[in-house]
């Protein structure tokens, strides 16, 4: 069995490989790198499902395979949940993680440790090709604050620069699976895993 996760994002893969590996599924993930000249889709949307339905959509299309997509960003309160579902091409249209990281800690600039609170969300679809009405659609969201200075060296994009208080730590500074336990993905996972029975049965 196989399901496409339409993603070019390899932080998000690992995490959701590996929220798989242990919830025991077996089902072999293939993402948009393992495919020959997969399209591009514009994430026209102003809200994380539409975005992660446009994702989901044109892949399963392109694939002919049951399809996973992931729509995420971060939103800071002080910032008025900026930068949301721009948060991939905040310091521009390329996805650069340290840019981005450089302009969120300069628009935070001055902004005292108890007003840095922000949270991460995360909107899963998966897709059936020829059967987008059926769409499964799970979020997770986990609440941070955002550090003056970076911490940690594993995960991806703002992970450096959110800390979760109830770990002590910034997400660059848990393993995957420790991340996987209280990360927004990782809720929206645990989620799709409880309904992915009952929706493939339909
Ligand atoms: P795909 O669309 O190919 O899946 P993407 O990186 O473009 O990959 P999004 O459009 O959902 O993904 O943009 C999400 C942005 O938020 C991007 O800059 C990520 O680095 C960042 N992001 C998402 N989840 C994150 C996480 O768990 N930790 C840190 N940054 C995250």
């Amino acid at each position: 069995k196989e399901i496409l996760f339409a993603t070019s994002n390899q932080g998000k893969a690992r995490e959701l490989k590996e929220a798989f590996k242990k919830a025991g599924v077996d089902v072999e993930i293939k993402t948009n790198a393992d495919l020959d000249n997969p399209p591009h889709p514009i994430e026209s949307g102003h809200t994380f499902e539409t975005n992660a339905k446009i994702k989901a959509h044109e892949l399963a299309d392109f694939s002919k395979m049951p399809t996973i997509a992931d729509d995420s960003g971060l939103m800071v309160d002080a910032l008025n949940g900026e930068p949301g579902v721009r948060s991939a091409r905040y310091a521009g249209e390329a996805h650069n993680d340290a840019k981005n990281n450089a302009k969120l800690l300069a628009e935070l600039g001055g902004v005292p440790e108890d007003k840095r609170t922000a949270k991460f969300w995360t909107t899963i679809v998966v897709s059936m090709p020829g059967k987008f009405d059926k769409d499964l659609v799970v979020s997770g969201t986990c609440s941070g604050r955002i550090l003056a200075l970076p911490q940690g060296e594993d995960g991806f994009g703002y992970d450096p620069l959110f800390y979760v208080p109830e770990k002590g730590k910034t997400f660059a500074q848990m393993t995957t699976d420790e991340k996987n336990e209280i990360s927004h993905r990782g809720r929206a996972v645990e989620k799709l895993l409880q309904e992915l029975p009952a929706w493939l049965a339909q």
